[in-house]
């Protein structure tokens, strides 16, 4: 038997969007990737929830989902890995904001805030975005974050259409 010593291992949240090509099949390219690298393992997915796009951008409805991990990866690495994930998806960046066939923010990291220069978090404005706070909802409902549950946030924000199917991830 092998024994490692045993890496401190982090809980992050991640939320997952996209509205181009097959989003679903993306999606669980990402989640099998995350699983497959020996610093993370997936512990909880969401529901997939089709949502109206938010932003200056006229696009298509996106598929939006958040997951749990477990990470002994730094803030810095993990981000590393999950932009590589979505150049795996065919990710091309062009408009802020725009059509994508992935996207992968780090939403939560642990207790503690980050505050790098390329990395935010917990990740800005997620607390006014339905299209996030429904779905993390899910895995972290009780989760308190700004003074209120994440179960909270999500029934505080007007309803903008979001719309839970039954893709299973
Ligand atoms: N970055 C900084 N902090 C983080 C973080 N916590 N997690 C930096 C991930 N990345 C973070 O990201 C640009 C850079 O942000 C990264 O390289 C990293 O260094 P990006 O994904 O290329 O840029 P973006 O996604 O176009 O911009 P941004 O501000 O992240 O946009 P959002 O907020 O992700 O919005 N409507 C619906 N319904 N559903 C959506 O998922 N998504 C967007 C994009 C617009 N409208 C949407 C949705
Ligand atoms: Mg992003």
């Amino acid at each position: 038997m092998m024994l490692r010593p045993m890496a401190e291992r982090v809980v992050a949240y991640l939320g997952l969007g996209g509205n181009v090509g097959d989003v679903a099949a993306s999606m669980r390219a990402a989640l099998r990737q995350l699983d497959d690298h020996p610093a993370c393992s997936l512990t909880a997915v969401s529901r997939v929830y089709h949502t109206p796009p938010w932003g200056p951008v006229e696009q298509d409805w996106y598929l939006n989902a958040c997951v749990r991990i477990e990470t002994s990866l730094s803030a810095p690495d993990l981000l590393s890995l999950v932009l590589r994930i979505e150049r795996d998806a065919g990710r091309v960046r062009e408009t802020r904001w725009g059509p994508r066939t992935l996207d992968i923010d780090i939403l939560l990291y642990g207790a503690a805030p980050v505050s790098l220069e390329n990395l935010t978090i917990p990740h800005p404005r997620m607390t006014e975005r339905a299209f996030v706070m429904a779905p993390l909802a899910d895995i972290a409902g009780d989760l308190v974050l700004e003074g209120r549950t994440i179960g909270e946030h999500a029934e505080a924000l007007p309803d903008e259409g979001l719309k839970v199917t039954d893709i299973v991830l």
